[in-house]
């Protein structure tokens, strides 16, 4: 009887040490489909990822479109989905356009969440909406993003005179939420008056060119804000060509190692850098916690750091320019 209950002692025992083990001898596979793939924002996300996949033992896959375009994201999702991975980590690039061909892979059992850009209104798991299924949304707070430019630019400008928004198109969360915080912002500064948005297709060329457009309509233009890495050195580029450098103050989001140089000549006076890596990094132990049977947070929020003449020789600031 002693022998038989010692036996299924151990037999227990025994199960309770090999099941972990087989558990963790799985090799999860986490897609990280970015917006697009030849922009520092995302080769950065990617890095970060990169780093939290080898620690967990997870085989990362990065497959993305060479342009910000839902035209050209959504094959690339459905060839991310007919592969099966075991949890997809998206940047979406249209709110509503990215909804249905995102609803496939829920459908098809494989977990979403999204990194820098969300669906529907971004906020997830409430039983509302009906964009509300992936599990977890991981991003700067774009509204303050757009708050904080608007102050560094007034300070910029001497809280006065004309001013205005380089974006991208409308319908992204991200670039959508800077514009907002931006004008949120600016109302409260009645000195400054803020010209219509310019998209501007996430293409630097036609940044640079609404900036002459804009300056030769408005000679008293001050200001610009650049939404994102594309827009703020397009519109940079634009105050160069029109001679403008220092009376034109641009305030930049994004922080591509040129910014370095823009900053040092005056050209661009503050520059916002996200935190890419860390929205890569916390988007697959946020997968992986989830795939091993934990509950995650629903939202995570990664910050800024802001760069300027004053500090961006500082090493603790420059480390968080992006990678190329
Ligand atoms: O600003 C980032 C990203 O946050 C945004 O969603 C799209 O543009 C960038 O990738 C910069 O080009």
């Amino acid at each position: 009887k002693k022998i038989v209950a010692a036996l299924a002692a151990l037999a227990v025992s025994a199960g309770v040490l090999i099941a972990p083990a087989q558990a963790q001898d799985k090799k999860y596979t986490i897609a990280l489909i970015p917006g697009l793939t030849t922009d520092g924002f995302y080769i950065t996300m990617r890095k970060g990822a990169q780093a939290a996949a080898d620690a967990l033992g997870v085989n990362l896959v990065f497959q993305g479109a060479p342009e910000f375009n839902p035209v050209t994201q959504v094959p690339v999702l459905d060839a991310v989905i007919a592969k099966k991975p075991d949890a997809i980590l998206i940047a979406p690039t249209d709110k509503v356009q990215l909804v249905e061909p995102l609803r496939k892979a829920n459908d098809a059992g494989i977990p979403v969440i999204t990194v820098d850009t969300f669906i529907g209104t971004g906020t997830y798991q409430t039983g509302a909406g009906d964009a509300d299924f992936p599990l977890a949304y991981i991003a700067s707070d774009n509204v303050l993003g757009g708050e904080i430019a608007a102050r560094a630019l007034a300070t910029a400008i001497g809280d006065k005179g004309k001013v205005y928004v380089s974006n991208v198109k409308p319908g992204i969360s991200t670039t959508d939420q800077r514009e907002e915080g931006f004008k949120k912002e600016m109302a409260k500064h009645p000195g400054i008056t803020v010209l219509e948005t310019q998209f501007n297709d996430d293409d630097a060329n036609k940044a640079a060119s609404q900036l002459q457009a804009v300056f030769a309509r408005n000679p008293d233009l001050v200001g610009v804000f650049g939404a994102n890495l594309f827009s703020a050195l397009g519109a940079a580029n634009g105050v160069k060509q029109a001679g403008q450098t220092g009376t034109v103050k641009v305030v930049a989001f994004d922080a591509p190692t040129s910014i370095v140089d823009n900053i040092n000549t005056g050209l661009v006076d503050v520059a916002i850098a996200q935190h890419p890596a860390e929205i890569g990094y916390f988007g697959v132990v946020s997968a992986y916690a989830h795939l091993t049977g934990h509950s995650i947070p629903v939202s995570i929020g990664t910050g800024f750091t802001i760069m300027d003449k004053s500090n961006i020789a500082d090493p603790n600031i420059s480390k968080y320019l992006y990678s190329e």
